[in-house]
């Protein structure tokens, strides 16, 4: 199968799609555009005019990064979703909350006053605080192996890492067991290949692009 996976170097969605390919070693090629400029081929084939995109075998489209991750996981042998139904689905859940945390993430990168960077602070430690209660001691969100739920809070947890300087969101007297979870995450192989390799620094331009109350605290 011929998989092309359409991505913006920023987007932690994506992310989560190239981590899953990585982690299952499954083949892709991977087209890089600018999602504040996209090409008119990829208004063409993209329904919500979002990344990530999969193109299968030059035809077929498929989109929505959870959606793309059970599919590439399912066509390459299976193993990073729970099998029991309820788990399942929680853990589906689950990753759609994450997708909230990303976007009050990019909300607070961009927060241009003081109230709205406490408000955005404020709802983020709401929502971590909801996983930290139940994190198990476990090394990944199931159990001892990454699942496709890892993926994308591995790429939330990169975020949170580069913003630290900035605005320390996540740390172990609060968040003991996000804490430890992101470690075991940040140091897996496929979620270190899984960004360009100057991701931080592009991460950082951006922010202080935005002009934020962040972009003036960050280095
Ligand atoms: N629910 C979507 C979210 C994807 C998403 O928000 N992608 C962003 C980049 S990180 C995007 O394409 N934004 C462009 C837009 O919304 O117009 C998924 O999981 O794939």
């Amino acid at each position: 199968m011929d998989l092309e996976l359409i991505s913006f170097k920023l987007c932690p969605f994506v992310q989560s799609s190239v981590i899953t390919l990585l982690h299952k070693q499954v083949g892709y090629s991977i087209t890089y555009i600018d999602i504040s400029d996209p090409p008119a081929w990829f208004d063409e084939i993209s329904p919500t005019g979002q990344v990530p995109l999969v193109r299968i075998n030059s035809d077929s489209i498929l989109f929505e990064s959870a959606v793309i991750n059970e599919f590439l996981d399912e066509v390459s042998g299976g193993g990073m979703m729970p099998s029991e139904p309820l788990i399942k689905a929680q853990n589906r859940a689950w990753t759609q909350f994450c997708g909230s945390i990303l976007a009050d993430a990019r909300d607070l990168a961009g927060a241009k006053d003081e109230n709205s960077l406490q408000d955005k602070e404020y709802d983020i430690h709401e929502k971590l605080g909801r996983i930290e209660a139940l994190k198990t001691d476990e090394d990944f969100f199931n159990g001892d192996e990454m699942n496709l739920i890892d993926t994308l809070y591995a790429a939330l947890f990169m975020r949170l890492d580069l913003l630290r300087p900035a605005v320390n969101l996540l740390n172990m007297e609060q968040y003991p067991g996000l804490s430890r979870w992101s470690e075991n995450l940040l140091r897996l192989d496929a979620v270190q290949r899984s960004v360009v390799t100057d991701f931080n620094d592009i991460y950082r331009r951006m922010i202080k692009a935005q002009g934020g109350i962040l972009a003036a605290r960050l280095p």
